[in-house]
């Protein structure tokens, strides 16, 4: 556990001033009414925090930011605080601020003739996708940490989620974001608009910065027309290969119907069934991998079901899928999806874990995760692998659960020879090392041996461009 310091008082000067630009709901000092905002999820990180500033508007937030500056305190953005690399978490010094966007959640246009929404940083990923339903549309970001997670953090993060295969990342889902510079500039680049290429991109500078460079403090995003008709199954299937073979099955029938692909190992699943009340298997036996696919359009008579069945008994003939349920309601198909979306927490719950958050072209999959997962058993043995995730775009949680009745600690006290270990494949294989999730504080040390040189360097001059003081989530994404 690191060495945490009591919090670094706020100037006096700056505090009456804070006070006076965000009134009482805007500054909280009471050591109980900070302490959640200084550990992150995964239990990694605990960081001090003289106050958490928590402005209503963006001219709020800009003045605080504008009084950080000239009293050169540094400043961690934090948005539903799901990070899982510790991103945004403040550090031990206790002279970092934590700012949260939370009061900043207003949507403040939607028009479904545009397709299009403008809403501000804090408002949570669920509420964006309740508003684009509202008027019969979708919004279709969808991840576990759906319900906590907001805007800002899901475009700092640049997230992916279940459907990127169909949908891209949040970044694809961006039209124009509304920033503060970390001098209190105001930059407003709301624009809706699907051309504008007016100069240097800087809404995809911000994007994926973790909050390095600046505030996100509203976006206009893109919304789709909603799905008319959905099909969800969940398949034991043979292996890796055959997961590959069935998902490239239904890509070649019809690429545009498959929203989500998502490989479940055998024990990632059993791991859900064992710790979250209400998950229970779909199939009648257990199998070593498992493939959930979600097929959906916006057409209302688009023939899915008789294109999942088809394209499942194609490949039960061909031995790749050994048995197949089909959601038969919209309660069953909930159903199915909650045995995938429980894996992160069932995962916690089993003890400790390490997080690979890896991708490799989607070819090189099956050999990712056969060739990790032998790797790490022979690394720490009676430790068990637990790969899953989003197949269909490339991007594997390549898991490692610590030996069952094991020491936590010392478990974890191998976590960098188990990243390392992944990471040497995945790198073989053309990969990448944080597909989704970011740097945060966790993988910093990683970006020199696979971002260095004039990569890192042309990055570290965009940070002393626009944070010359370097004010922004320091200790953060470069080393
Ligand atoms: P936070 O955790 O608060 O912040 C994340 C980073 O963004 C930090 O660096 C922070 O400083 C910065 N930041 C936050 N808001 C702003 C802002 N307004 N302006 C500037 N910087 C800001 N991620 C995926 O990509 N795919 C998944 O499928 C996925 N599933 C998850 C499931 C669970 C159960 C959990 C706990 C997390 C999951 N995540 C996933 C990780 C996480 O990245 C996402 O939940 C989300 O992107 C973070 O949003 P947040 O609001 O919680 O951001
Ligand atoms: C998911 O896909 C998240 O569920 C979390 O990205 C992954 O827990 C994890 O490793
Ligand atoms: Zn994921």
């Amino acid at each position: 556990m690191p060495d945490t310091h009591a919090p670094a008082p706020l100037p006096a000067a700056l505090l009456s001033a804070l006070q006076a630009v965000l009134g009482p709901k805007g500054l909280l000092t009471d050591p109980g009414d900070i302490a959640p905002a200084l550990a992150d999820w995964r239990g990694l990180y605990q960081g001090a925090s003289p106050a958490i500033i928590r402005p209503g508007s963006t001219q709020e937030l800009a003045a605080a930011v504008r009084l950080c500056a000239r009293h050169e305190v540094a400043m961690v953005p934090q948005g539903g605080n799901t990070s899982m690399v510790g991103g945004a978490t403040p550090d031990e010094s206790g002279r970092q601020v934590v700012v949260s966007l939370a009061r900043l959640n207003r949507i403040r246009a939607i028009d479904p003739v545009d397709m299009t929404m403008t809403v501000e940083a804090g408002l949570v990923l669920k509420a964006a996708q309740d508003a684009a339903t509202g008027v019969d549309c979708l919004f279709p970001l969808s991840l576990g940490a759906e319900g906590t997670a907001t805007i800002g953090g899901v475009l700092s993060t640049n997230a992916g989620g279940n459907t990127t295969v169909r949908y891209g990342n949040a970044r694809e889902l961006m039209l124009g974001l509304e920033m503060v510079l970390p001098d209190g500039q105001v930059i407003d680049g709301l624009r809706a608009l699907r051309k504008d290429n007016t100069g240097y991109a800087l809404r995809h500078l911000f994007v994926g910065a973790e909050g390095t460079l600046g505030f996100i403090t509203a976006a206009v995003l893109r919304m789709f027309p909603r799905a008319r008709e959905n099909e969800v199954a969940f398949c034991a299937v043979r292996d890796e290969e055959a997961a590959l073979a069935l998902f490239r099955r239904f890509r070649d029938r019809d690429e545009g119907a498959v929203r989500a692909f998502e490989y479940l190992s055998g024990i990632g699943v059993d791991l859900a069934v064992k710790h979250i009340e209400g998950v229970t298997l779909p199939v009648s036996e257990r199998a070593d991998h498992y493939v959930l696919v979600d097929l959906a359009s916006s057409r209302p008579e688009a023939g899915l079901r008789p294109l999942a069945e088809a394209v499942l008994e194609e490949a039960l003939e061909a031995g790749e899928v050994l048995d197949a349920a089909i959601g038969e309601s919209e309660g069953q198909r909930a159903a199915l999806w909650r045995i995938r979306e429980e894996h992160p927490e069932a995962q916690k719950r089993e003890g400790a874990s390490v997080k690979n958050d890896v991708s490799v072209p989607v070819s090189r999959v099956p050999e990712m995760i056969r060739r990790c997962s032998a790797a790490l058993a022979a690394l720490i043995p009676g430790s068990r692998p637990v790969p899953f995730g989003h197949m269909g775009d490339g991007n594997i949680h390549m898991n490692l659960e610590q030996p069952e009745g094991g020491d936590p600690a010392a478990f974890l006290a191998r976590s960098h020879d188990i990243m390392d270990c992944v990471n040497e494949i995945v790198r073989e294989l053309g990969g990448s090392f944080s597909a989704e999730h970011g740097i945060g504080r966790l993988k910093t040390d990683m970006m020199e041996s696979w971002r260095g040189g004039a990569e890192l360097e042309a990055m570290r001059r965009i940070k002393a461009a626009l944070d010359p003081a370097g004010l922004m989530n320091p200790g953060k994404v470069l080393p």
